[in-house]
């Protein structure tokens, strides 16, 4: 790492004094003063188009931010993630999702460990099996081949796979049924099987720890669920099948370590749908499609480890989110993808934007004294266009966008998709031209109506497009998501690839759970106290209130 903090790098106090001369100027001014601007503030790579140009940006703000990420070490630490060292420093591991993507005649020696040799073996068993389920030719219990698989999982093992199968539904067998479980909540598991037969129905756990509480109660209930329906243990091993690091515990639960496919300490849950946690998304789209998924992952990861810096998608989109984050003090982020297949795409960024750069301290455990990672949040467009983005026209907070598009439909019909098109490119130029007065006047608005009609404009936007979605663009797509996070949190200097802030709420209901049904006195802060009371009433265990 650099040895200044990060507010003392020259191209910090550069930014900081650049961002005071450029502050009172609007897109308007910046569009109407350089006519080549949208023309030239786009950068395009692997099929992924990214048009920048309505970001509160100007060159020089461009060339100081690439200046600010060469003085971060941004090239020096991507080359330490792609060669295997530790960069996950908290945890002292690897951080090597990019191997699960390299091509089969690749090598990585990672302590000693050719990991790309593994990855491909796990692959090949993931593709044999695929193919037997597909086929018909694994057959359930009772004789019957599989027509349901349910992913038991939480988090990263649960994210990935759902955004995957939805995103990727167009190329899914729709003879099979997928469902994906990941709440504790029963609601979740119940409604999830309450329509299929489980002599038909695979379960896939799915748990890099196989520890997690969640998946571990949800699968123990799909267990007796499949054995009350089928009467007879030994049904597990036709439909059950893991995916861990965890060998010894997936043998303790009952499940044949023959039917577990593995992955390793190198992948973090967030960053691990192209690990065999993607086998329900290789079971909906074929190993053929899933490869191609792979491919379109592998060809981001090398666009991000060779282009130059400035011309770099991840680093363009992860320094304008620095930018934002840091400069122009926007808390937030909004992931709109406008396409239906994608609308579990916000909710699996959220994990990786937040998870990854919710973060308070350095590398070095210092308190941080900037802004890291925004919150991100979005739904399907134009979905939230008739609700929430009247906020982001009009309101107080301002929200930069992430606005996806595509030129084709995967389901062509009749005007919708040119419609639909319309709406990304509207938006965009809504949110940074808005409308004046002048404007709102001269079109004859009421006087009374003035003021609610004017649209200050002036709201950054990224507009990203590609061609069509398809497995390869989606694997790009995320993978442009993933080193766009890596980009911001080498800047901050935190460490993106751990998560010891999900412990302590964990730990605390570990505590709190046997006090539910009991008469233990309570000792926690009084808050805490009186809603467990309260909760023990409102369950009918008046005598366990333990209160009073
Ligand atoms: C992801 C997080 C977290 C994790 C879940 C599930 O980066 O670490 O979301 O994926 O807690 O963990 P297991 O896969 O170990 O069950």
């Amino acid at each position: 790492m650099t040895s200044l903090p990060l507010r003392q790098r020259a191209a910090w106090l550069a930014l900081a004094s650049h961002h005071a001369q450029i502050a009172d100027l609007h897109l308007r001014d910046l569009f109407a003063a350089d006519p080549e601007r949208g023309a030239r503030l786009r950068a395009e790579a692997v099929g992924l188009y990214l048009d920048y140009s309505k970001n509160r940006v100007t060159d020089e703000t461009m060339r100081l931010l690439v200046a600010l990420a060469q003085e971060s070490d941004l090239a020096e630490r991507r080359d330490a993630m792609f060669r295997g060292d530790h960069v996950n420093v908290s945890e002292d591991r690897a951080v090597l999702h990019v191997a699960l993507r390299m091509a089969r005649d690749a090598t990585l020696i990672v302590d000693g460990v050719d990991v790309v040799r593994q990855v491909h073996s796990v692959l090949e068993r993931m593709e044999q099996f695929a193919n037997q389920v597909r086929s018909g030719a694994w057959k359930g219990h009772t004789g019957k081949p599989i027509k349901n698989i349910v992913n038991i999982g939480i988090g990263g093992s649960d994210l990935g796979p759902v955004m995957a199968y939805e995103a990727l539904r167009h190329f899914s067998r729709r003879d099979l049924t997928f469902r994906f479980v990941s709440n504790v909540d029963a609601t979740d598991f119940v409604e999830a099987v309450r329509d299929i037969a489980a002599d038909e129905t695979l379960f896939i756990i799915s748990s890099k720890t196989f520890t997690t509480l969640e998946t571990l109660t949800n699968a123990r209930s799909a267990r007796e669920w499949l054995v009350a329906s089928l009467g007879d243990e030994s049904a597990v091993a036709k439909h059950f099948v893991a995916v861990s690091t965890n060998d010894a515990k997936v043998g303790a639960f009952g499940i044949d370590p023959a039917n577990m496919f593995e992955f390793w300490d190198w992948v973090g849950g967030r960053y691990s749908m192209a690990s065999a946690i993607g086998l329900s998304t290789m079971l909906a789209i074929g190993p053929k499609h899933f490869r191609e998924m792979l491919e379109g992952f592998h060809a981001m990861d090398e666009h991000f480890r060779t282009a130059p810096l400035a011309q770099n998608l991840p680093v363009l989109m992860g320094m304008i989110a620095v930018w934002n984050a840091n400069f122009l003090g926007y808390p937030s982020v909004g992931v709109m993808p406008y396409d239906q297949y994608l609308k579990r795409l916000p909710a699996y960024l959220q994990q990786l934007t937040m998870e990854s750069n919710g973060k308070h301290v350095t590398l070095d455990g210092d308190r941080v004294d900037y802004a890291t990672g925004a919150v991100h949040w979005g739904e399907p467009g134009t979905n939230g266009q008739h609700s929430f983005y009247q906020l982001i026209h009009q309101g107080t907070t301002v929200v930069p966008l992430d606005l996806i598009g595509f030129a084709e439909s995967l389901n062509p019909l009749g005007e919708h998709h040119d419609v639909l098109s319309s709406n990304v490119f509207a938006q965009a130029q809504a949110l940074a031209f808005g409308k004046t007065e002048t404007e709102v006047r001269a079109a004859g608005t009421p006087e009374r109506q003035v003021a609610h009609r004017v649209m200050e404009g002036n709201r950054p936007s990224n507009v990203l497009l590609a061609k069509v979605l398809s497995p390869r663009l989606l694997g790009s797509l995320v993978a442009l998501y993933e080193h766009s996070v890596f980009t911001q949190g080498t800047i901050w200097g935190i460490d993106s690839f751990d998560q010891w802030g999900v412990e302590l709420g964990k730990a605390l209901a570990n505590e709190i759970l046997p006090e539910l049904d009991s008469h233990a006195e309570l000792t926690h802060d009084s808050s805490t106290n009186a809603l467990i009371a309260h909760y023990r009433t409102l369950k009918g265990n008046e005598d366990a209130r333990g209160d009073d």
